[in-house]
């Protein structure tokens, strides 16, 4: 009896932990334009429910978000990506217009919906156009679930976001990028910390020339209060356009404690770079004199700066939050003292019991990046191919097998032997292309990022590198042409694993992943104008294994219309497509009104080639899929519902 009595009170206390520890998390919002003084110079700017920057999500381990995303931007689409949220299961949730989604249609919603797997300083953005710019992300952190201990302790936690801010809007940055001649976006007007800058002047500078008039609440310096003799974490995430950033806090060291969602092995440093897409928690003691404020300061690495550093206060309570720090704030290291930079991230080690790296790989891809010319237009190729994304989104059309909605021809692993890396390129000319790399399942992949000189005479540039649906290893860097020699270096002891990785100038970058996740994922540089300009590819792999993805993902627009109006559309499509082969009549139809009827015609194609071209297996598969998804697709619903 007594045992009876124990076994059960053990199982109720198991389902009842089970049922706590993981939680739904509903959020409902709506993008829009905001006039917004981030620097206090009003300007337009891309925010959620009414604020900039977006609202943060706060969540646990395990738990599983649901973010209700209406597009309240009259005249554009709109996707939101999870930063560092690898979406396993749900590879349609990435938030990456034509890879993972049609971008949302304005006024329409579209549901996100996926979990959170590992705790974190995660962020999200937009990822459609350069709405990064133009100000739409926010912060997503993600603390441990209740049965997990973190390797270390703190009392209480500071986050910072940083960005970067432009007065020129993005459509007129955009424009300047396609344009011939070419007019590059130049450097940032202001560095934010939580959305939050001050245009051409310093905090520090009061009474100066150079002082500060805030005119706005919204360009109030950030002030975070903490108590002495304790311990912070402080989350800091980069989601800037351009810059390449270095933070500094005055009189404190910080001892890095994890990077991009997995922890690392910890080392004490004075200032810390951070690459664009990059996130670290690094924890302070407040060990300092307690009668004194002091300046959190955030600069420019990388290039010429011509932007003021951001400023904000670290506020010793019970100082008066507005008491300015008595010493001045701390210097950035100069801007081109790349040893400096390769000294701290060659320092980013795993933290021991990370998972290893499988210690072979099954593939190994040099990725050359160049700065290139297509008929005048200025590009960034990689293996002389710059990215350009098809209008119907890779996870559709490679998971219904659609023809001829990219670019089919295998893209090239490698560059020729003869090109000089030190040297702008011979022939600046390269070709635009939507090429997909096709992982196998499973395999573990090399990756070797080698920089190279741009279109000018000496001149290369920091590349930060961004994957999708993963995490991989950073096994090594090195200055120059990357050789056979250097794969014996290659740290497989404990190589930080990481969703973002620098390339330094004419250097070169080896990573390893396990292409684990069925999908379809981006990888591609994270300074925003550069993946305008061509800077990325697109990794595919085990999509057939991706059930049920969401029409709404699929077609651009959430069915829901009944049966006989969707005999209407098909009957519609057949008489203006009938002509085409049908394959061709299907993708056709489903590019130009995006709607459900395509499955129809492609269901029509499958039956026609039935007579065995030994295409027919696939056909019959598609077929099948296609079925179910009309049966769920047709009854009329509202969508998705939560
Ligand atoms: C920046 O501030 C300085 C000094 O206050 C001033 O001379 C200069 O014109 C300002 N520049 C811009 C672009 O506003
Ligand atoms: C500060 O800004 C406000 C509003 O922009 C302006 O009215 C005021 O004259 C400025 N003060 C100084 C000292 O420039
Ligand atoms: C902080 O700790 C130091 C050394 O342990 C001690 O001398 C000091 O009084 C403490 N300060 C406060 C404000 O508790
Ligand atoms: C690298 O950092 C260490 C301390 O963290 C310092 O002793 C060394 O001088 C640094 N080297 C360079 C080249 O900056
Ligand atoms: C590069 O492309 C342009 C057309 O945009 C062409 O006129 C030129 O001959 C090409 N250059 C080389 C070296 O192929
Ligand atoms: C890119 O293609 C052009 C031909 O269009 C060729 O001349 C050039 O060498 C190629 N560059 C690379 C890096 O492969
Ligand atoms: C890939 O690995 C997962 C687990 O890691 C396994 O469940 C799956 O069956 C594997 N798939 C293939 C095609 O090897
Ligand atoms: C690049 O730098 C080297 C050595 O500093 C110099 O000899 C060469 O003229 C420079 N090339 C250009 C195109 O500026
Ligand atoms: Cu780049």
């Amino acid at each position: 009896m007594a045992t009876k009595m124990l076994l059960f009170t053990l199982c109720c206390a198991m389902c009842l932990r089970a049922s706590w520890a993981s939680k739904a998390r509903h959020f409902r919002w709506e993008v829009g334009y905001l006039l917004w003084s981030p620097d206090c110079e009003e300007n337009v700017a891309i925010g959620i429910n009414g604020q900039f920057p977006g609202p943060t999500i706060r969540a646990k381990a395990g738990d599983t978000i649901a973010v209700e995303l209406k597009n309240g931007l009259h005249t554009e689409g709109v996707v939101i990506h999870w930063h560092g949220i690898r979406q396993f299961g749900t590879p349609w949730a990435d938030g990456t217009a034509s890879i993972s989604q049609c971008a949302i249609n304005p006024e329409e919603t579209f549901v996100y919906r996926f979990k959170v797997d590992k705790p974190g300083t995660y962020f999200y953005h937009g990822h459609y156009g350069m709405q990064r710019s133009a100000g739409l992300y926010g912060s997503l952190i993600v603390d441990a679930a209740d049965d997990e201990i973190e390797p270390f302790a703190y009392d209480g936690e500071i986050n910072l976001l940083l960005s970067d801010w432009y007065h020129q809007n993005v459509y007129a940055q955009m424009t300047g990028l396609d344009s011939k001649p070419f007019r590059w976006i130049g450097e940032p007007q202001s560095l934010l910390i939580n959305g939050r800058g001050q245009f051409n002047c310093s905090l520090a500078a009061v009474g100066g020339a150079n002082a500060c008039n805030i005119s706005t609440g919204q360009c109030a310096p950030v002030v975070f209060r903490v108590l002495p003799n304790k311990t912070y974490r402080v989350r800091i995430a980069s989601i800037t356009s351009l810059a390449s950033l270095n933070l500094a806090i005055g009189n404190h060291k910080m001892m890095l404690v994890e990077a991009d969602g997995n922890y690392v092995k910890p080392f004490t440093v004075k200032d810390m770079d951070i690459y664009s897409g990059e996130s670290y928690s690094v924890l302070i003691t407040t060990d300092q004199n307690p009668s004194s404020n002091y300046w959190i300061s955030v600069g420019v690495r990388g290039r010429l700066p011509k932007t003021n550093p951001a400023l904000a206060i670290l506020n010793y309570g019970p100082n008066s939050p507005r008491k300015l720090p008595s010493s001045a704030p701390p210097i950035t290291p100069t801007w081109n003292d790349y040893a400096h930079s390769k000294n701290f991230t060659y320092k980013i080690l795993s933290r021991q019991g990370t998972v290893k790296p499988p210690t072979k790989y099954d593939r190994q891809m040099i990725f050359l990046n160049t700065q290139n010319k297509i008929d005048g237009h200025i590009k960034w190729s990689i293996n002389n191919i710059s990215l350009v994304l098809p209008p119907t989104p890779f996870l559709g059309s490679i998971s219904y097998g659609l023809k001829g909605a990219f670019n089919a021809q295998k893209p090239p692993e490698n560059f020729p032997r003869f090109y000089d890396v030190m040297k702008p390129p011979q022939n600046p000319n390269t070709t635009q292309g939507s090429n997909v790399y096709q992982l196998k399942l499973n395999s573990t992949v090399d990756v070797i990022l080698q920089n190279a000189n741009a279109l000018a005479g000496n001149v290369s540039e920091i590349h930060p590198w961004h994957l999708h649906g993963h995490d991989f290893w950073v096994l090594g860097y090195g200055d120059g042409r990357f050789t056979k020699k250097d794969i014996a270096k290659f740290n497989l002891k404990n190589p930080p694993l990481r969703n973002t990785v620098v390339i330094f100038p004419y250097g070169w970058t080896a990573l390893r992943f396990v292409a684990d996740n069925p999908g379809v994922w981006a990888f591609h540089c994270h300074i925003e104008p550069h993946l305008h300009m061509g800077m990325g590819v697109v990794f595919s792999e085990g999509v057939e294994h991706v059930r049920n993805i969401p029409t709404e993902a699929l077609g651009c627009v959430r069915l829901n219309f009944g049966p006989d109006q969707a005999q209407r559309i098909t009957k519609r499509a057949r008489r203006e497509f009938g002509s085409l082969s049908s394959d061709d009549a299907g993708f056709r139809a489903w590019q130009i009104t995006g709607s459900g009827f395509e499955e129809v015609d492609l269901e029509e194609a499958a039956m026609r080639s039935e007579g065995g071209n030994g295409d027919g297996i696939r056909r019959r598969r598609q077929r099948r899929d296609l079925k179910a998804a009309t049966t769920t697709r047709f009854e009329g619903g509202d969508g998705d519902k939560i």
